[in-house]
């Protein structure tokens, strides 16, 4: 429907300060990493993940993306720059682009990638629950994993092989086989850090943001799966449009911190 926020003309990134006031505030996301302008981190404890692999998660299509729901276990991350705090894995989604090259919601010197993965983490030490978290400055950690164009990504497409079972928004259906989220990160852990927001509304100013330097590799049919779903239900008589892209495009860092750790 055309009340409903999300990334057409009519309802795209441009328009959404209308109705979320927080999206045209100063510490949103994503930005342009600017690498000559990253301080150095220096040394903080590492950022350490514990994940859990066996146990069944739901794949959604809430109409602005896919999204896998880790349903209640305790997937753990801590370090790095999250103080002293353990934030919790919640869920993770994916942001593309209409063709290869763009797509990513973060660019690197100016630079945009294919896609990105999102790592949704709230910080367990602090809140009680997800939703009180979002609204908190230090309240959620998301990791993002830029992709590449390259190999099919195996353990991605434990995900991808089901989005022809979730073409419409409100579609849902269950990953029965064990799946890894470390498998989604890359080999070398270096990244960058800042704070910013959520990228989509109501773009709550409320993320510490790690971003991987080293990309990942999905292959071009595992991209091609994602721009075939839709963002509009099944049931509305006429085709609803797909998705062709779906990220935000970026926004001043201003006066924040930029940090850079390894590598
Ligand atoms: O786009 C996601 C959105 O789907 C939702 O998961 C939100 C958290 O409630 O996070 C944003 S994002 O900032 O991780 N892109
Ligand atoms: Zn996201």
């Amino acid at each position: 429907a055309d009340h409903e926020w999300g990334y057409t003309g009519e309802n795209g990134p441009a328009t959404w300060i209308e109705k979320f006031p927080e999206a045209r505030g100063t510490r949103q996301s994503p930005v342009d990493i600017d690498t000559s302008r990253a301080s150095s981190g220096g040394s903080a404890p590492p950022l350490t993940w514990r994940y859990s692999v066996n146990h069944t998660r739901s794949v959604v299509n809430p109409g602005y993306c896919w999204r896998v729901d880790e349903n209640g276990y305790d997937s753990e991350l801590s370090g790095g720059p999250l103080g002293s705090d353990v934030y919790k894995l919640q869920q993770w989604h994916c942001h593309w682009g209409a063709v290869n090259g763009e797509g990513s919601e973060h660019t690197v010197d100016g630079r945009a990638f294919s896609g990105e993965l999102h790592l949704v983490h709230w910080n367990t030490s602090k809140y009680h629950s997800f939703a009180e978290a979002a609204g908190q400055t230090d309240g959620l950690a998301v990791l993002g994993v830029l992709l590449m164009v390259g190999t099919k990504h195996e353990e991605l497409e434990k995900v991808v092989r089901l989005l022809p079972f979730i073409q419409h928004k409100g579609d849902k259906v269950t990953m029965s086989e064990p799946l890894d989220p470390a498998m989604l990160l890359p080999q070398r852990k270096a990244y960058w850090t800042y704070p910013g927001s959520l990228t989509t509304p109501p773009c709550t100013e409320s993320v510490t943001w790690i971003l991987f330097k080293e990309p990942i590799q999905v292959s071009a049919e595992q991209l091609a799966l994602m721009r075939k779903l839709r963002c509009g239900e099944a049931s509305c008589g006429v085709e609803a449009m797909e998705l062709l892209h779906n990220y935000r495009p970026t926004l001043p860092l201003g006066n924040r911190e930029l940090r850079d750790y390894g590598g």
